[in-house]
């Protein structure tokens, strides 16, 4: 019979094999520099509400998936204090909007790791025991041992959730998909710095018949799981 997920443009997972042991919820860079007043998205003057948005829908999942024995991993964006896994041209992007990157700013350092800035929130603090990837890139598999570890603990399936759905949360998605594990992006769980980008996000992950997988709620989620 299976476990699937009302998901767009399929029923999740494509084999119903959904269980707590195969399936990680993945919670990416839901940091301060990411959505906290002072950090990297507030000083380039973008709009922290669209990035705050998924905090309580996640807080949500995290409760339902920790409560019933799923994986749960977390990512952080940073650099080196040295800065010396920055790339050269991402420094001078981040200074031409006015946030450079392992410059000073009201968090500490942006995106540098041990800073005020790249904690994870709060709201969304990792429990002892789940695994945290730092990764100094878009994806969550460059330069990181995420691969292995998710192999190492049998993931088959991906749940993906944090910021931004456009950058780091669609990078991490396309790679994991290439690598066979199936995903589901849960849109209320995500948020982008523009809103327009948010959707197109969503949308391209739903052409071809789900080129990276599908696409659901956090309330569709927690039915096929409590059901
Ligand atoms: C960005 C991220 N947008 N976590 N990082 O620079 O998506």
């Amino acid at each position: 019979m299976g476990c699937y997920v009302d998901a767009d443009p399929y029923p999740y997972p494509y084999n119903g094999d959904l269980r707590p042991d195969n399936t990680v919820f993945l919670v990416i860079d839901m940091q301060i520099d990411f959505c906290g007043n002072g950090g990297y998205v507030d000083q380039m003057g973008y709009d922290l509400s669209l990035t705050r948005a998924p905090i309580a829908p996640i807080q949500a999942v995290l409760t339902a998936m920790r409560s019933q024995g799923f994986h749960v991993m977390h990512t952080r964006e940073g650099h080196r204090p040295d800065l010396s896994d920055l790339p050269e041209n991402k420094r001078w992007r981040s200074q031409q909007i006015g946030a450079g990157i392992g410059d000073p700013g009201p968090c500490g350092k942006i995106l540098v790791r041990g800073e005020p800035g790249w904690e994870i929130i709060p709201e969304l603090a990792p429990l002892p025991g789940e695994v945290v990837i730092d990764k100094p890139g878009k994806g969550s598999f460059y330069a990181t041992d995420l691969d292995l570890v998710l192999k190492r603990k049998g993931i088959q399936n991906i749940l993906l959730a944090g910021i931004t759905t456009d950058v780091c949360v669609h990078t991490t998605m396309r790679d994991a998909n290439d690598r066979g594990y199936e995903c589901l992006l849960l849109s209320d769980c995500t948020g982008a710095t523009d809103y327009g980008n948010y959707l197109a996000a969503l949308k391209m992950v739903k052409m071809q018949g789900g080129v990276f997988g599908a696409v659901a709620d956090s309330e569709a989620l927690l039915r096929a799981i409590n059901s």
